[in-house]
């Protein structure tokens, strides 16, 4: 199914020195892109807001630039870096679960904290329920922490279409076409694909790259297809991953933040690090073809091979 898996590199201009809306064409970038002065810690006006939540509907995702303190996302990446280091050297990391593929998820811990303070304070927290049709919950805490070598994402989804959720990420080092920028199918997220459907209508020849800047935030749907890409440079790329779903009745407050202690915990991205996981993991990084197959085929027959079903 690679064959099919071409791809259009954009960039996306920062320079832009006001809310520019840009809706999807074939030539365009399609990010939003809302530079906002460190100096200035306000939320969004109101036109603003609407104009990001329309173009949300669009295209699935909107981009707003600047908004968490580089200097405090520095110290933060290192941080998680060290501490990957270290648990590797002790034996303390999983086998599979996503090592071999270069694509791990982690708790970025309690000192992750003044991240989400900034989101709350630049007003992205509040566009993210604006967005969402239903009330949304507390949010979950956590980050993909990519590494050197990693290879390509098959296009996925992050849930079911019906189980839909907001996702908030933040750039923890400056990610480009070098280490991996995220590529989106902008307005993949407007309809139900299959698998099948989604390799034979080739939405993602509209692909585009999100490069950003440490700080640098991406709001997107769970429904919007994407994958991460290949990181060629020498240092892993961290990614902060809030994540909102709906509000549930009986669901008790929990503090997102409570997780593992407080402290940095990597754990399993779409493989299990099991022996059956390995070994998909293992097709997939080194026949990619043949793992996107069975996708292809699992996806045609009952409720398997959506977006995250492996
Ligand atoms: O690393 C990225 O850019 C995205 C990773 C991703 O989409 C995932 O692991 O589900
Ligand atoms: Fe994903």
């Amino acid at each position: 199914m690679r064959r099919v898996q071409f791809f259009v590199t954009r960039g996306v201009s920062p320079s832009s020195a006001k809310l520019s809306v840009r809706l999807p064409t074939m030539t365009q970038a399609t990010a939003s892109v809302l530079p906002r002065e460190s100096s200035s810690p306000s939320a969004f006006t109101r036109d603003e807001s609407e104009a990001l939540r329309q173009l949300f509907a669009e295209q699935g995702f909107v981009v707003v630039r600047n908004v968490v303190s580089p200097e405090k996302l520095a110290a933060l990446g290192q941080r998680v870096g060290e501490e990957f280091e270290r648990q590797k050297r002790m034996g303390a990391l999983m086998a599979g679960g996503g090592l071999l593929a270069g694509h791990l998820n982690c708790f970025p811990g309690v000192e992750a904290r003044f991240a989400y303070d900034a989101l709350v304070e630049r007003g992205v927290i509040d566009l993210v329920h604006a967005i969402f049709p239903r009330p949304l919950g507390a949010p979950s805490v956590g980050c993909n922490f990519n590494l050197p070598k990693s290879v390509m994402q098959h296009y996925h989804a992050d849930s079911f279409f019906t189980e839909d959720f907001m996702i908030v990420n933040v750039a923890v080092v400056d990610t480009d076409l070098v280490n991996g920028a995220i590529e989106l199918a902008p307005a993949t997220h407007k309809k139900f694909y299959k698998y099948w459907r989604f390799a034979v209508e080739m939405p993602y020849r509209r692909g585009v790259r999100i490069p950003m800047k440490r700080g640098d935030v991406l709001i997107r749907t769970s429904n919007l297809w994407h994958r991460g890409m290949p990181n060629r440079s020498s240092v892993p790329r961290p990614m902060l991953a809030f994540t909102f779903r709906e509000k549930s009745k009986d669901s008790a407050e929990r503090d997102p933040w409570a997780l593992n202690d407080g402290k940095v915990m990597f754990y399993e991205n779409w493989y299990r690090p099991t022996r059956l996981g390995r070994l998909r993991e293992r097709t997939f990084v080194s026949a990619p073809i043949t793992y996107a197959a069975y996708r292809f085929v699992r996806s045609l027959f009952g409720t398997k091979g959506y977006g995250t079903t492996p």
